[in-house]
C-alpha cells in the first residue's frame, strides 16, 4: 500500500491551491521541530530533561526543563526558512520578530512548546499545539498588537501529540487530518484523513476539583450530566480527564466527547484556565473543521478579538450537540 507522507500531503495541497509554497514549509517545519520535541520527550530521566527548569513564565507558571527545550527547538527551527515574519509562545512575555539577519516571511506562528507539562514527570501524553496567521501587510516588525486576531483568521492549526505514539493532528481549513510518526523513518505518515467528531456523546472532561469554584449554570449542566439516565438529559455519562489538554482533544477527536474548562471563582481577575491565542483558537479550529463545536460557554471561540496575547477564555468543545446544550444553560442563564 502506497503510503502518502506529510510531506506529499503538503505538496498535494499546495498544487490543489490550498496553501502556498511558504506555509507548506512552515508546517514542515514546525512538524520537524516537533520531531526533535518528541525525542527528547521519550528520553525521559535518561535524557536528564525531566524536572523544573527554576523559572517562571509570563503566566506566573513553573517552568519545566522541557517547555525550555521545547520552545528553543521550535524557535530555532522557524528562525531562518524565510516564511516566517514572528512568532509568539506560552514561554516568552512578547512576541519576537524573525532576527533581521534572516529574510522575513508572511505569517506568524503561535504556539504552546510543551502543553501539560505537569504530566512530563509522570509519563502521561503532553504535546506542542500551534496556530498560524497572516501579518498584516505592509508591517516590517510585527509586534504583539500584529497577532491580536480572531481565530477565524488563522490560516492553519495543529497539535502534535507525544504519547505511545507520535501523532501530528493538522488542519489548513480543509478537513482535519492526522499522521503518525514513523519513528524508523523519521516521516509523518497520513493515518486519517477527514477526521469527524460525533455530534452526540456520553462522554464529558472536565476537573471536577473546581466544581465549588462554577457558576450558577455551570452547576446546572453538570448537576445534570451526573444525574445519568434519570435526570433530564435520560442518558449515563462517563468522565475522563487527563489534564493534558492535547490528550484530551485528541480522544474527542477519535471519538467524540466535550472538553470543559469554564470560568471559576477560585481567581476571578482570569476568565478561565486556557489561553484563548495557542491554545483554545488552534484546538476550536481542529474541532470544527472535524464537525465538532466550540464556544466559551456563549460565544463561539473562534469570533472573540483578542485583546492580549496571553489572553485566557473558558472552553467547551467537542461534540457539536453536546457543546450547543452546555451553551444553552449559560445563555438561558444570562
Ligand atoms: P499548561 O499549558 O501550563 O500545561 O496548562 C494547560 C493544561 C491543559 O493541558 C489541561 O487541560 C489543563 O492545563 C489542566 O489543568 P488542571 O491541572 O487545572 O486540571
Ligand atoms: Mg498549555
Amino acid at each position: 500500500m502506497s503510503r502518502t507522507s506529510l510531506t506529499r500531503f503538503l505538496i498535494e495541497e499546495q498544487h490543489a491551491r490550498r496553501i502556498n509554497a511558504d506555509l507548506r514549509q512552515l508546517v514542515a517545519v514546525v512538524a520537524r521541530a516537533c520531531t526533535s520535541i518528541s525525542i527528547a520527550v521519550s528520553k525521559g530521566a535518561l535524557g536528564g530533561v525531566l524536572g523544573d527548569a527554576g523559572t517562571g513564565n509570563v503566566q506566573g507558571e513553573a517552568q519545566k526543563k522541557l517547555d525550555v527545550i521545547s520552545n528553543e527547538i521550535l524557535l530555532e527551527a522557524n528562525a531562518w526558512g524565510g516564511h516566517l515574519a514572528a512568532c509568539a509562545s506560552e514561554e516568552m512575555d512578547h512576541s519576537q520578530p524573525v532576527p533581521s539577519e534572516y529574510p522575513q516571511g508572511d505569517f506568524l506562528l503561535l504556539f504552546d512548546p510543551l502543553d501539560g507539562s505537569s504530566n512530563i514527570d509522570v509519563n502521561v501524553s503532553v504535546g506542542t499545539i500551534f496556530s498560524v496567521l497572516r501579518a498584516p501587510p505592509g508591517v516590517e516588525q510585527p509586534g504583539d498588537t500584529h497577532f491580536l486576531q480572531p481565530g477565524v483568521q488563522q490560516v492553519a492549526a495543529g497539535y502534535c501529540i507525544y504519547g505511545p505514539s507520535t501523532m501530528l493532528v493538522l488542519t489548513v481549513g480543509h478537513g482535519t487530518h492526522a499522521f503518525t510518526l514513523d519513528r524508523e523513518t523519521g516521516e509523518f505518515v497520513l493515518t486519517q484523513r477527514g477526521m469527524q467528531v460525533p455530534a452526540d456523546t456520553r462522554e464529558f472532561a472536565i476537573n471536577m476539583s473546581n466544581q465549588r469554584h462554577w457558576e450558577a449554570p455551570m452547576q446546572g449542566y453538570v448537576a445534570d450530566l451526573l444525574a445519568g439516565r434519570e435526570g433530564v438529559r435520560g442518558k449515563d455519562f462517563n468522565m475522563r480527564w487527563i489534564a493534558s489538554m492535547v490528550a484530551d482533544v485528541h480522544r474527542i477527536l477519535t471519538r467524540g466527547g466535550i472538553f470543559i474548562y469554564p470560568w471559576d471563582r477560585k481567581d476571578p481577575s482570569k476568565p478561565g484556565k486556557l489561553r484563548l491565542m495557542y491554545e483554545a483558537n488552534p484546538m476550536s479550529m481542529l474541532v470544527e473543521q472535524a464537525g465538532g463545536a466550540a464556544t466559551d460557554g456563549r460565544r463561539r471561540i473562534l469570533d472573540i478579538q483578542p485583546e492580549q496575547l496571553h489572553q485566557r477564555v473558558p472552553v467547551f468543545l467537542g461534540s457539536r450537540n453536546e457543546v450547543a446544550e452546555a451553551t444553552r444553560y449559560h445563555r438561558e442563564h444570562d
